[in-house]
Protein backbone atom coordinates (compact mmCIF):
# COMPACT_ATOMS: atom_id res chain seq x y z
CA UNK A 1 0.00 0.00 0.00
CA UNK A 2 1.34 3.34 -0.86
CA UNK A 3 -0.65 6.23 0.58
CA UNK A 4 -0.27 9.77 -1.58
CA UNK A 5 -1.98 13.68 -2.05
CA UNK A 6 -4.08 14.43 -5.17
CA UNK A 7 -3.06 18.04 -6.66
CA UNK A 8 -6.70 19.04 -6.42
CA UNK A 9 -5.23 19.93 -2.93
CA UNK A 10 -3.31 22.56 -4.13
CA UNK A 11 -5.39 23.58 -7.78
CA UNK A 12 -7.95 22.96 -10.69
CA UNK A 13 -5.70 21.32 -12.44
CA UNK A 14 -2.53 19.79 -12.90
CA UNK A 15 -0.59 20.95 -15.98
CA UNK A 16 3.65 21.55 -16.32
CA UNK A 17 3.70 24.52 -14.54
CA UNK A 18 2.65 22.64 -11.56
CA UNK A 19 6.11 20.00 -11.45
CA UNK A 20 7.04 21.90 -8.18
CA UNK A 21 4.01 20.26 -6.44
CA UNK A 22 5.73 16.55 -7.15
CA UNK A 23 8.63 17.46 -4.32
CA UNK A 24 6.43 19.59 -2.43
CA UNK A 25 3.99 16.68 -1.67
CA UNK A 26 7.05 14.27 -1.11
CA UNK A 27 7.97 16.70 1.38
CA UNK A 28 4.44 16.32 3.32
CA UNK A 29 4.80 12.05 3.28
CA UNK A 30 3.30 11.46 0.11
CA UNK A 31 4.71 7.86 -1.40
CA UNK A 32 2.42 8.33 -4.28
CA UNK A 33 1.12 11.58 -5.67
CA UNK A 34 -2.35 11.62 -7.73
CA UNK A 35 -2.10 14.14 -10.67
CA UNK A 36 -5.83 15.31 -11.51
CA UNK A 37 -5.53 15.79 -15.06
CA UNK A 38 -7.57 18.16 -16.66
CA UNK A 39 -5.96 19.21 -19.71
CA UNK A 40 -4.05 16.52 -21.52
CA UNK A 41 -2.38 18.94 -23.94
CA UNK A 42 -1.07 20.53 -20.92
CA UNK A 43 1.23 18.07 -19.53
CA UNK A 44 4.12 17.11 -20.80
CA UNK A 45 5.55 13.08 -19.79
CA UNK A 46 9.11 14.28 -20.66
CA UNK A 47 9.22 17.15 -18.37
CA UNK A 48 7.19 15.36 -15.10
CA UNK A 49 9.20 11.56 -15.45
CA UNK A 50 12.63 13.50 -14.20
CA UNK A 51 10.99 14.99 -11.44
CA UNK A 52 8.88 11.89 -10.25
CA UNK A 53 11.95 9.76 -10.58
CA UNK A 54 13.58 12.74 -8.32
CA UNK A 55 10.96 12.83 -5.45
CA UNK A 56 11.10 8.95 -5.74
CA UNK A 57 7.53 9.18 -6.64
CA UNK A 58 7.66 6.75 -9.82
CA UNK A 59 4.46 5.46 -11.16
CA UNK A 60 1.89 7.90 -10.41
CA UNK A 61 -2.17 7.50 -10.03
CA UNK A 62 -3.79 9.55 -13.14
CA UNK A 63 -7.26 11.26 -12.33
CA UNK A 64 -9.84 11.89 -14.64
CA UNK A 65 -11.87 15.24 -14.04
CA UNK A 66 -15.34 14.65 -15.90
CA UNK A 67 -16.59 18.45 -16.15
CA UNK A 68 -19.60 19.96 -18.63
CA UNK A 69 -19.16 18.20 -22.12
CA UNK A 70 -17.52 14.90 -20.69
CA UNK A 71 -20.51 12.22 -20.53
CA UNK A 72 -20.72 8.98 -21.96
CA UNK A 73 -24.32 9.04 -21.75
CA UNK A 74 -24.84 12.34 -23.13
CA UNK A 75 -25.11 13.82 -26.69
CA UNK A 76 -23.06 12.30 -29.21
CA UNK A 77 -20.49 15.15 -29.10
CA UNK A 78 -20.31 14.78 -25.22
CA UNK A 79 -19.77 11.04 -25.51
CA UNK A 80 -17.15 11.23 -28.31
CA UNK A 81 -15.02 14.37 -26.01
CA UNK A 82 -15.26 11.55 -23.21
CA UNK A 83 -13.95 9.02 -25.46
CA UNK A 84 -11.02 10.76 -27.20
CA UNK A 85 -10.56 12.16 -23.41
CA UNK A 86 -10.00 8.52 -21.75
CA UNK A 87 -8.00 7.72 -24.53
CA UNK A 88 -5.59 10.57 -24.07
CA UNK A 89 -5.45 9.75 -20.28
CA UNK A 90 -4.57 5.77 -21.14
CA UNK A 91 -1.66 7.19 -23.73
CA UNK A 92 -0.43 9.81 -20.72
CA UNK A 93 -0.57 7.07 -18.06
CA UNK A 94 1.44 4.85 -20.31
CA UNK A 95 3.89 7.44 -20.74
CA UNK A 96 4.22 8.70 -17.38
CA UNK A 97 4.50 4.55 -16.36
CA UNK A 98 1.19 4.99 -14.64
CA UNK A 99 -0.84 1.96 -13.61
CA UNK A 100 -3.80 3.33 -13.02
CA UNK A 101 -6.34 5.75 -14.18
CA UNK A 102 -9.32 6.38 -11.99
CA UNK A 103 -12.27 8.88 -11.76
CA UNK A 104 -16.28 8.66 -12.51
CA UNK A 105 -15.80 8.34 -16.16
CA UNK A 106 -19.38 7.05 -16.80
CA UNK A 107 -21.06 10.76 -16.92
CA UNK A 108 -20.29 14.56 -16.53
CA UNK A 109 -19.88 15.42 -12.52
CA UNK A 110 -23.23 17.19 -10.85
CA UNK A 111 -25.74 16.11 -13.50
CA UNK A 112 -28.32 14.53 -10.94
CA UNK A 113 -31.92 14.50 -12.41
CA UNK A 114 -34.88 11.93 -12.36
CA UNK A 115 -34.43 9.14 -15.00
CA UNK A 116 -37.13 6.29 -15.69
CA UNK A 117 -35.75 3.20 -15.38
CA UNK A 118 -35.87 2.41 -19.53
CA UNK A 119 -34.00 5.83 -19.69
CA UNK A 120 -31.97 4.31 -16.94
CA UNK A 121 -31.26 1.35 -19.11
CA UNK A 122 -30.42 2.90 -22.43
CA UNK A 123 -27.40 5.44 -20.59
CA UNK A 124 -26.28 2.24 -19.05
CA UNK A 125 -25.80 0.24 -22.18
CA UNK A 126 -24.27 3.40 -23.63
CA UNK A 127 -21.46 3.84 -21.04
CA UNK A 128 -21.28 -0.54 -21.41
CA UNK A 129 -20.88 -0.02 -24.76
CA UNK A 130 -18.76 3.17 -25.10
CA UNK A 131 -16.57 1.57 -22.17
CA UNK A 132 -15.98 -1.50 -23.87
CA UNK A 133 -13.10 -0.58 -26.60
CA UNK A 134 -11.20 1.85 -23.51
CA UNK A 135 -11.20 -1.07 -21.49
CA UNK A 136 -9.49 -3.21 -24.42
CA UNK A 137 -6.86 0.05 -25.06
CA UNK A 138 -6.23 -0.53 -21.04
CA UNK A 139 -5.49 -4.43 -21.02
CA UNK A 140 -3.40 -4.12 -23.89
CA UNK A 141 -1.13 -1.46 -22.06
CA UNK A 142 -1.77 -3.10 -18.62
CA UNK A 143 -3.59 0.30 -17.54
CA UNK A 144 -6.34 -0.11 -14.47
CA UNK A 145 -9.16 2.31 -15.11
CA UNK A 146 -10.89 2.19 -11.42
CA UNK A 147 -14.46 3.99 -11.82
CA UNK A 148 -15.42 5.74 -8.97
CA UNK A 149 -19.02 5.72 -7.56
CA UNK A 150 -20.24 9.39 -6.60
CA UNK A 151 -22.81 10.59 -3.84
CA UNK A 152 -26.22 10.95 -5.37
CA UNK A 153 -25.89 14.85 -5.66
CA UNK A 154 -22.90 14.90 -7.78
CA UNK A 155 -24.61 11.91 -10.22
CA UNK A 156 -27.63 10.16 -10.79
CA UNK A 157 -25.59 7.58 -12.26
CA UNK A 158 -23.11 5.03 -10.23
CA UNK A 159 -24.06 5.99 -6.63
CA UNK A 160 -22.98 2.75 -5.13
CA UNK A 161 -20.57 -0.35 -5.28
CA UNK A 162 -23.66 -2.71 -6.50
CA UNK A 163 -24.00 -0.21 -9.05
CA UNK A 164 -20.07 -0.28 -9.75
CA UNK A 165 -20.18 -4.20 -9.68
CA UNK A 166 -22.89 -4.90 -12.34
CA UNK A 167 -21.26 -1.94 -14.69
CA UNK A 168 -18.11 -4.06 -14.34
CA UNK A 169 -20.10 -7.27 -14.76
CA UNK A 170 -21.60 -5.69 -18.25
CA UNK A 171 -18.31 -4.53 -19.80
CA UNK A 172 -16.31 -7.79 -18.83
CA UNK A 173 -12.69 -6.47 -18.88
CA UNK A 174 -10.07 -7.29 -16.35
CA UNK A 175 -9.11 -3.75 -16.81
CA UNK A 176 -12.49 -2.20 -15.09
CA UNK A 177 -12.15 -2.02 -11.88
CA UNK A 178 -13.60 0.14 -8.80
CA UNK A 179 -12.73 3.28 -7.38
CA UNK A 180 -13.63 3.60 -3.79
CA UNK A 181 -14.37 6.62 -2.06
CA UNK A 182 -14.40 6.68 1.81
CA UNK A 183 -16.43 10.44 0.95
CA UNK A 184 -19.06 9.19 -1.49
CA UNK A 185 -19.67 5.65 0.70
CA UNK A 186 -20.11 7.36 3.69
CA UNK A 187 -23.25 9.14 2.12
CA UNK A 188 -24.67 6.25 -0.25
CA UNK A 189 -23.54 2.97 1.61
CA UNK A 190 -25.22 0.98 4.43
CA UNK A 191 -21.92 0.41 6.10
CA UNK A 192 -18.64 1.42 4.07
CA UNK A 193 -16.45 -1.53 5.57
CA UNK A 194 -18.93 -4.38 4.17
CA UNK A 195 -19.32 -2.38 0.98
CA UNK A 196 -15.47 -2.76 0.58
CA UNK A 197 -15.29 -6.62 1.82
CA UNK A 198 -18.14 -6.82 -1.16
CA UNK A 199 -16.64 -5.34 -3.67
CA UNK A 200 -13.19 -7.67 -3.24
CA UNK A 201 -11.58 -8.26 -5.90
CA UNK A 202 -12.74 -5.13 -7.53
CA UNK A 203 -10.88 -2.53 -6.09
CA UNK A 204 -8.52 -0.82 -8.07
CA UNK A 205 -8.15 2.57 -6.46
CA UNK A 206 -9.09 4.08 -2.81
CA UNK A 207 -9.90 8.22 -2.03
CA UNK A 208 -9.24 8.56 1.55
CA UNK A 209 -11.53 11.43 2.21
CA UNK A 210 -13.00 12.83 5.35
CA UNK A 211 -17.36 12.82 5.21
CA UNK A 212 -16.62 16.78 5.30
CA UNK A 213 -13.36 17.07 3.13
CA UNK A 214 -11.34 18.36 5.54
CA UNK A 215 -8.80 16.70 8.00
CA UNK A 216 -8.87 12.90 7.71
CA UNK A 217 -9.46 11.88 11.62
CA UNK A 218 -11.90 14.82 12.49
CA UNK A 219 -14.48 13.48 10.68
CA UNK A 220 -17.39 10.52 11.22
CA UNK A 221 -15.43 8.08 8.98
CA UNK A 222 -15.00 4.94 10.82
CA UNK A 223 -11.66 4.61 9.62
CA UNK A 224 -10.47 1.76 11.73
CA UNK A 225 -13.43 -0.39 10.44
CA UNK A 226 -12.20 0.92 6.46
CA UNK A 227 -8.56 -0.41 7.24
CA UNK A 228 -10.35 -3.28 8.96
CA UNK A 229 -11.88 -4.29 5.84
CA UNK A 230 -8.61 -3.41 3.36
CA UNK A 231 -7.01 -5.57 5.53
CA UNK A 232 -8.96 -8.30 5.08
CA UNK A 233 -9.69 -8.59 1.55
CA UNK A 234 -5.60 -7.84 1.12
CA UNK A 235 -5.80 -4.71 -0.55
CA UNK A 236 -2.69 -3.54 -1.65
CA UNK A 237 -2.89 -0.80 -3.84
CA UNK A 238 -2.83 3.23 -3.49
CA UNK A 239 -4.65 5.36 -0.77
CA UNK A 240 -4.62 8.75 -1.93
CA UNK A 241 -6.33 11.85 0.40
CA UNK A 242 -8.45 14.00 -1.75
CA UNK A 243 -9.61 17.41 -1.15
CA UNK A 244 -10.05 20.22 -2.95
CA UNK A 245 -8.40 24.31 -2.75
CA UNK A 246 -11.08 26.73 -2.28
CA UNK A 247 -11.50 30.19 -3.83
CA UNK A 248 -11.46 28.32 -7.47
CA UNK A 249 -15.04 28.04 -9.22
CA UNK A 250 -14.21 25.05 -11.08
CA UNK A 251 -13.56 22.86 -8.14
CA UNK A 252 -16.56 24.73 -6.01
CA UNK A 253 -18.76 23.94 -8.66
CA UNK A 254 -17.88 20.06 -9.53
CA UNK A 255 -17.09 19.20 -5.69
CA UNK A 256 -19.67 21.58 -4.05
CA UNK A 257 -16.82 23.45 -2.31
CA UNK A 258 -18.51 26.56 -0.37
CA UNK A 259 -15.89 26.96 2.33
CA UNK A 260 -12.14 26.54 2.92
CA UNK A 261 -11.48 22.77 4.33
CA UNK A 262 -8.25 23.49 5.55
CA UNK A 263 -6.07 26.22 6.36
CA UNK A 264 -3.02 24.88 4.72
CA UNK A 265 -2.42 22.23 2.11
CA UNK A 266 0.73 21.47 4.07
CA UNK A 267 -0.78 21.27 7.33
CA UNK A 268 -4.10 19.00 5.74
CA UNK A 269 -1.49 16.89 4.02
CA UNK A 270 1.19 16.06 6.85
CA UNK A 271 -1.88 15.64 9.61
CA UNK A 272 -3.86 13.55 7.58
CA UNK A 273 -1.28 11.38 5.60
CA UNK A 274 0.31 10.75 9.70
CA UNK A 275 -3.49 9.52 10.36
CA UNK A 276 -3.55 7.12 7.83
CA UNK A 277 -0.30 5.68 7.82
CA UNK A 278 -0.98 5.08 11.76
CA UNK A 279 -3.82 3.35 11.10
CA UNK A 280 -2.50 1.27 8.79
CA UNK A 281 -0.03 0.15 10.97
CA UNK A 282 -2.22 -0.42 14.37
CA UNK A 283 -4.25 -2.79 12.73
C1 LIG B 1 -13.56 12.83 -7.49
O1 LIG B 1 -12.59 11.92 -7.08
C2 LIG B 1 -14.62 12.98 -6.49
O2 LIG B 1 -14.61 12.35 -5.47
C3 LIG B 1 -15.71 13.89 -6.83
O3 LIG B 1 -16.57 14.04 -5.75
C4 LIG B 1 -15.20 15.23 -7.30
O4 LIG B 1 -16.22 15.99 -7.74
MN1 LIG C 1 -12.94 10.88 -5.02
Amino acid sequence: MRFGLNTFLSNSGFTDTDIHLIQEFKSYGAEVIELAVVDTSRVTPSKILPALKDSELSSPIVCGAFGPGRDLRGSEEARSNTVKYLHELIELADQLESNVICGPFYSETGRANYHTTEEREQQIDRIVSALRPICKRAEATGIILAVEPLNRFETDCINTIDQAIDLINRVDSPALKIHVDTFHMNIEEDDSASAIIKADGHIGHVHASASHRGLLGNDQVDWNSIFSALREINYDGDIVIESFASGNETIAKAASIWRPLYDSPKHFATEGLAFLKDKAYML
